[in-house]
């Protein structure tokens, strides 16, 4: 591993004082006497801001002095949270920055609180993407990621009444200190309108001219991005709409001042919102016109940059590898093909051939509701050009799938990349799959499931081009910065090399037999969870006791997910405390967090089914503290970096076969918790590297699942046969727990009774049972810390840096 040193410069805490006092007066005119902790905050960034330049700029002109290849990640989502502490920390100033903040008076802790947490993602896919980023830079990739800088990102939950409430999130507020706008790198983005064909003299038709009728720019807005001991730093350039015409003066002088700037109000709304979906369908115009909007602008950046240094497109491939994060940006496959062909002037079968070279696409999901797909008549009238291409591409595609005389009529109606039967629809992932030469899933299961269901066709037809990259977490932010305790043991414990190499980790192994670590370990964990409990004391005024289990289940709230299957468990837990209060019982509190997409129902309901739970259990004395459930509102990247380190049990109790990955398991396994889960996603993969004695497996396999559904489930009867589970449903549904309205949960739990499409009835009973073993592992303290320490051991293979060196050797072909 490259161990690269840490930037120039006087790095004392006096030459930093020094430094943050000039930030102060000469960038923000403030002296120390009036600076408010905002100041400071700006200030610090912007000392540390500087010094990343120096090296962003070098990491620049190195990679184009080398010619070197570029990775560009297009992503619609870059869940970043919080950057100060990763820069800090990343460039080995933490210590000194908090020294020199301190002998100022200003204590680091209270500013670092007042970053906004920059939510401009969903969930694991945008989470992945900034853990990419971070990766890329350690690495040494020269890489961009590009998006769109949205000004209200993920919205912002609040609890009102057990109900979740949506606000916005105004994380621009007091600005941004980290990025740079750059006004002169703008390009002009097109809808609508009309294609025109233009022919030579002889009739020939020379090329195609798409004429839109809406025009509007995307503005670049760029933040650097630091590697580990700041290796390089890459550009995560995020795009703004703006109006050709800030202000149509014609409408404003005749009056009409709401007219005069609809141009305005319309470019502005294609980076105002990030869509709050998850898993989950969101099909509006809006979204396909971000989509293109981020794409287009993307991609004549990035050909721009390619001309100008190599002078013409061909060489594109082996200098460019452009990798589309989901289908969001997909688009961007007939865009590179118009861009070649009608303002590049290439023909067809030259520009197909680079734009499969260039592209690799990421599968994220295999649930039907979220693989997108575009009504062609709305794509037709956005993007008439596009279609036109789509039907190109397709027509390539079906052509060569008949020639091998493979496929019956069915398949190539799958393989199409317009859905014929019913509404006619642009199918994204097959366009996406079509125009790369690569596509990739998230985890082993995920990938070998992607290739026997939903792209068995299009895997027929091209074999090579479906791979795995199980997915990884930088152990920058998901330990070194989120748990010092941990990361300062085991450097006592066992040096710094997993610092530079978190695989090296596993030489803690050795120390899950000695006691004295353990119990160092144990002290740890305690602390983390000392943190948590005042946080929820404060915060929400509920009194956790820290020796008690934490158990933990933070994500997006979905069905498929299961939180549900875990509150129901946490109602049959309350009840069989209460009937046998002479049993040995562990004291457990049950931590949720995760947002519902505000559209989804029944996952709105399940957040208030917690909070309703919470509000009777932790108010019933007989239970004597041995149960507790919080609901943590607002779950988002800074929240998990408390949460995580705090965990002693992780909840990935997903119905098997439809968790792509997971992520959170990964974090949660690093941090030393033990997992409770299915065998579903990167689950599969942990169990593998932690071993069968330090994970608790659970429930149906996805063959099971699968197996179930198609010889006639019955959840009626498995709930009817199961005491505890039938108890607790009826509790639920009877309105135990929503006594203000009883009829609350029971269409809810009626939908258990008749479909239980998430198999919760039928894993229920062997969920309690690892529960109940969970228990008894508990009570052997030494036991479980053991177990505990075996998991941050041997879970170093889930660092996002193998996952980029896995794609940058077997998708994008650049070093690392
Ligand atoms: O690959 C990152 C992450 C996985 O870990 C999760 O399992 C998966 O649910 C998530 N997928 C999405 C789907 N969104 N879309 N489309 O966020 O990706």
């Amino acid at each position: 591993t490259k161990i690269p040193q840490p930037p120039l410069g006087d790095t004392s805490p006096e030459a930093l004082a020094a430094e943050i006092l000039s930030a102060l007066k000469y960038r923000l005119g403030k002296d120390a006497t009036v600076a408010t902790d905002y100041d400071w905050l700006t200030a610090s960034i912007k000392v540390v801001r500087d010094r990343i330049v120096d090296e962003w700029i070098s990491s620049t002109k190195e990679a184009y002095d080398q010619s070197a290849k570029r990775v560009y990640y297009l992503s619609l989502e870059f869940l970043i949270g919080r950057l100060m502490r990763d820069a800090f920390s990343n460039l080995g100033l933490m210590d000194a920055m908090r020294q020199a903040l301190a002998s100022l008076g200003v204590e680091f802790d209270v500013i670092a609180k007042l970053e906004p947490d920059a939510a401009l993602g969903n969930g694991g896919l945008g989470r992945l993407a900034a853990c990419f980023m971070e990766s890329m830079a350690t690495v040494d990739i020269p890489a961009h990621g590009y998006g769109i800088r949205y000004a209200n990102g993920m919205f912002r939950q609040e609890i009102h009444d057990g109900w979740q409430v949506e606000l916005p999130e105004t994380w621009l507020e007091h600005g941004n200190s980290w990025e740079f706008e750059r006004r002169e790198r703008a390009f002009e983005v097109g809808f609508g309108g009309s294609v025109e064909q233009v022919t030579a003299p002889d009739g020939r038709l020379e090329r195609h001219v798409w004429k839109p009728t809406d025009r509007v720019l995307a503005v670049a807005y760029d933040t650097p991005v630091v590697g580990w001991r700041g290796a390089r730093v890459n550009t995560l350039r995020l795009w703004s709409g703006m109006p050709l015409d800030p202000i149509l003066l014609d409408k404003f002088n005749a009056g009409d001042h709401i007219g005069a700037l609809a141009e305005s109000n319309k470019a502005d709304a294609l980076s105002r919102v990030l869509y709050p979906a998850d898993s989950h369908k969101a099909g509006q115009e809006l979204r396909l016109r971000q989509e293109y909007f981020f794409s287009t602008a993307s991609l004549q950046d990035i050909l721009q940059r390619h001309i100008s240094k190599y002078g013409d497109l061909k060489s594109l491939p082996d200098k460019a590898a452009i990798h589309l994060n989901d289908t969001h940006p997909a688009v961007a496959v007939p865009e590179l093909m118009r861009l070649l062909m009608d303002v590049h002037g290439m023909d067809f079968d030259t520009s197909w051939d680079i734009t499969k070279r260039t592209f690799a696409y990421t599968n994220h999901t295999l649930l039907p509701e979220a693989l997108e797909s575009w009504p062609v008549p709305l794509f037709e009238r956005l993007l008439p050009r596009h279609m036109q291409i789509v039907y190109a591409i397709n027509a390539e595609v079906l052509l060569e799938a008949r020639a091998t005389g493979r496929f019956s009529g069915e398949q190539i109606s799958r393989i199409s990349l317009i859905q014929e039967n019913g509404e006619r629809r642009v199918r994204m992932g097959n366009l996406a799959f079509a125009g790369s030469h690569s596509v990739n899933g998230v985890s082993a299961l995920h990938t070998e499931l992607m290739k026997e269901t939903v792209f068995a066709d299009l895997h027929g037809l091209y074999p090579k081009r479906i791979n795995n990259k199980t997915n990884g977490i930088t152990p920058r932010r998901w330990l070194i910065q989120c748990n010092p305790g941990l990361t300062g043991l085991a450097r006592e414990a066992i040096g710094d090399r997993f610092l530079d190499d978190i695989e090296a980790i596993r030489e803690l192994d050795g120390f899950a037999g000695d006691a004295a670590f353990r119990e160092k370990f144990a002290h740890v964990k305690r602390v983390n969870k000392e943190r948590l409990s005042n946080l929820v004391g404060e915060r929400l005024g509920i009194r956790v006791d820290p020796s008690a289990l934490f158990d933990i289940q933070i994500k997006r709230i979905h069905e498929y997910k299961r939180q549900l299957l875990n509150i129901i468990e946490a109602v049959a837990l309350y009840d069989q405390i209460r009937s046998h209060p002479e049993r040995e019982w562990t004291p457990r509190v049950k931590f949720f967090g995760g947002k519902a997409a505000p559209s989804y129902h029944n996952a709105k309901l399940i957040i208030k089914l917690a909070n309703d739970v919470a509000r009777v259990v932790n108010s019933d004395p007989s239970v004597r503290g041995l149960l507790k459930v919080v609901f943590v509102p607002n779950y988002n990247v800074s929240a998990a970096e408390i949460l995580m380190p705090a965990a002693d049990l992780s909840e990935q109790i997903s119905t098997a076969g439809m968790e792509a990955s997971g992520t959170g398991n990964m974090k949660f396994a690093l941090n030393g918790a033990l997992t409770i889960g299915t065998l579903d996603g990167a689950n599969v993969e942990i169990k593998e590297h932690v071993g069968d004695d330090n994970i608790f497996i659970f429930g149906l396999t996805t063959e099971e699942v699968a197996q179930r559904r198609s010889s006639g489930y019955q959840p009626g009867a498995v709930i009817d046969g199961s005491p505890e589970l039938k108890q607790a449903v009826a509790a639920i549904s009877s309105g135990v727990f929503s006594p203000d309205d009883p009829a609350r949960y029971r269409e809810l739990m009626d939908g258990l009774y008749q479909h239980d499409w998430f198999m919760v009835a039928a894993d229920f009973d062997s969920y309690a049972a690892a529960q109940r073993q969970v228990d008894t592992v508990w009570r052997d303290s030494p036991d479980w810390h053991a177990r505990a320490i075996r998991n941050v051991a041997r879970v170093g293979w889930f660092s996002s840096d193998r996952t980029i060196r896995q794609y940058a050797k077997e998708i994008w072909n650049v070093p690392a």
